[in-house]
């Protein structure tokens, strides 16, 4: 009886898993636009289970796809006469086991460029270039995937047709379906995210930062209750104001950075706002083994410091792993509305409730999962901040503009930059945006590649400040940590958590202080 019940329970459950990989794969079809070239082709195929055994230990034979490549082109664009293009790639484990140490080689015409590449190191010998993982991404996780891309340069067009990604001894393509057996469980999952104390070899950046002798510590007291007038932020006294901002890194991993006496020290430079960054679905993500207690807790502390000094004050769904909103709706709606109810009478709290949709999620799809998640949030609270992402990893927010959200008021919509990768053609977006009358937000930036790390670009920075100060568009840097990474706003070899002087951040940091300062 026993061995029955589990029977008829495990065929339910494929069958299940069977009709919504069918059901989700129509979908993405029917959004995937012509830019894409190598479409994501996630069939599932027949599915079946082995005899069940009379023990415990009865295993689960899946007849499946295991892993899968995406390479798709999202962006083309001209710069000196030569063709670029963006190739953001997906690797993707459907298996209920972690695989490590994946290989992408792609073809590129002969006399190709890489510009710039994030998520892997990159190795481009002739016609071959070869992508390997990074310290933070050999795993590919339990039904998880790890993004990666690059920008290129060819001599002509280029449509990327040969892709193949070696992983777990298989060789996989683009729209392939291998029909190979899901292997039983084991545990490697592992903790990739670890600050180093190494020595930093950073140069003092020669420019001194003048701290601010200003209003930043009590901006709330000042300011209030914010909202949005046209394309602008308003205070409570209608005149228009900018967040100037600093994210954390991940809660999830950097959660001694979100301290009351680390966030006065940045306001000390003109910070007057703090975003709160909780990873869903990364590792320790909160929808995806963290300690959803411990991580609303350091929320709450962040919350309060801020209070406390007089800061606003982002609470951010970091979705990153999980392309689409979507895809952990529910969990956002339970959060969303214990985080409103628990702030709707502050006026300093704002909410952004999907960081990056990114791997081909449409405008469409997240414009209908703000539609649930907005109104969750108004039962609560009847008119903080709610920030929007848009597709591309926050980038289109050009596309978001050719069809708002209706019928909601103080919302933004979220361009994230990344200013040694993204440039004009992103700023390009942002003009498109304010001119169809969308109000825009940089929720997040920075002034390095868009891995978070590598060579920063002062004058792209520069370029991306003036469009800020253009339309007075609020600003937040990522991020508040040590991680050696050019991203950090600490050198990683400082330890402590707060009590910073100005020689310990990092270039960029200091970079992002001084424009606050002015
Ligand atoms: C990066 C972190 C890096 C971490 C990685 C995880 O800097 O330490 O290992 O995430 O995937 C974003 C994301 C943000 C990224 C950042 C840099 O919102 O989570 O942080 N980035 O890659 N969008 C564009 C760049």
């Amino acid at each position: 009886m026993k061995i029955r019940i589990r029977k008829q329970f495990i065929i339910i459950a494929l069958l299940a898993i069977v009709l919504c990989q069918v059901g989700c794969n129509g979908k993405k079809q029917q959004e995937q636009t012509n830019s894409t070239i190598q479409a994501e082709t996630t069939e599932a195929t027949e599915t079946k289970t082995t005899e069940s055994t009379e023990t415990e230990s009865t295993k689960i034979t899946q007849t499946t796809q295991e892993f899968e490549i995406v390479l798709s082109n999202n962006n083309s664009w001209e710069q000196d006469g030569k063709k670029c293009a963006q190739l953001d790639g997906f690797i993707k484990n459907h298996t209920d086991v972690a695989a490590k140490d994946w290989k992408v080689t792609v073809t590129v015409p002969s006399g190709s460029k890489i510009q710039n590449s994030w998520n892997g190191n990159y190795n481009l010998n002739g016609t071959t270039l070869v992508i390997t993982p990074v310290d933070y991404n050999k795993e590919v996780a339990a039904k998880g995937e790890v993004p990666f891309g690059f920008i290129i340069e060819t001599p002509s067009d280029y449509n990327p047709t040969q892709v193949v990604l070696d992983l777990a001894g298989k060789q996989y393509r683009p729209g392939d379906k291998n029909d190979v057996a899901t292997k039983e469980e084991t545990s490697t999952q592992e903790k990739t995210e670890q600050g180093t104390n190494e020595e930093t070899s950073n140069e003092e950046a020669t420019t001194e930062i003048a701290a601010a002798q200003n209003e930043a510590g009590n901006a709330v007291a000042k300011h209030g209750a914010l909202s949005v007038k046209g394309t602008n932020i308003v205070d409570k006294n209608g005149q228009v104001f900018q967040l100037q901002g600093v994210s954390t890194h991940g809660i999830n991993w950097f959660p001694e950075y979100v301290n009351k006496d680390a966030f006065s020290d940045l306001s000390k430079y003109g910070v007057n706002a703090i975003r709160l960054a909780m990873y869903t679905a990364d590792y320790n993500g909160y929808c995806s083994g963290g300690n959803q207690g411990e991580l609303e807790n350091i929320i709450d502390n962040g919350v309060k410091a801020c209070t406390e000094l007089g800061m606003y004050v982002i609470v951010d769904w970091h979705i990153l792993n999980d392309n689409d909103p979507n895809q952990n709706k529910d969990s956002a709606k339970t959060f969303f509305d214990k985080m409103s109810k628990k702030y709707a009478g502050q006026d300093n709290v704002i909410y952004e409730i999907c960081n990056e949709p990114n791997g081909g999620t449409t405008w469409e799809s997240v414009k209908a999962y703000a539609e649930e998640i907005i109104p969750v949030i108004r039962k609560n609270d009847k008119d903080a901040l709610i920030i929007v992402g848009t597709p591309t990893w926050s980038q289109d927010v050009d596309i978001a503009s050719k069809n708002p959200i209706k019928n909601q008021e103080n919302i933004l919509y979220a361009v994230h930059f990344y200013a040694a990768t993204h440039q004009e053609n992103i700023r390009n977006k942002v003009e498109t945006a304010i001119s169809n009358g969308i109000p825009v937000i940089v929720s997040e930036s920075n002034i390095s590649e868009a891995s978070g790390n590598g060579s920063l670009n002062y004058d792209e920075g520069n370029k991306w400040m003036d469009l800020i100060d253009k339309y007075h568009l609020s600003c937040f840097a990522w991020s508040l940590g040590n991680k050696d990474e050019t991203s950090s706003f600490l050198k990683s070899s400082v330890t402590k958590t707060s009590g910073f002087s100005k020689d310990d951040f990092s270039d960029a940091g200091k970079w992002y202080l001084e424009q606050y300062s002015k």
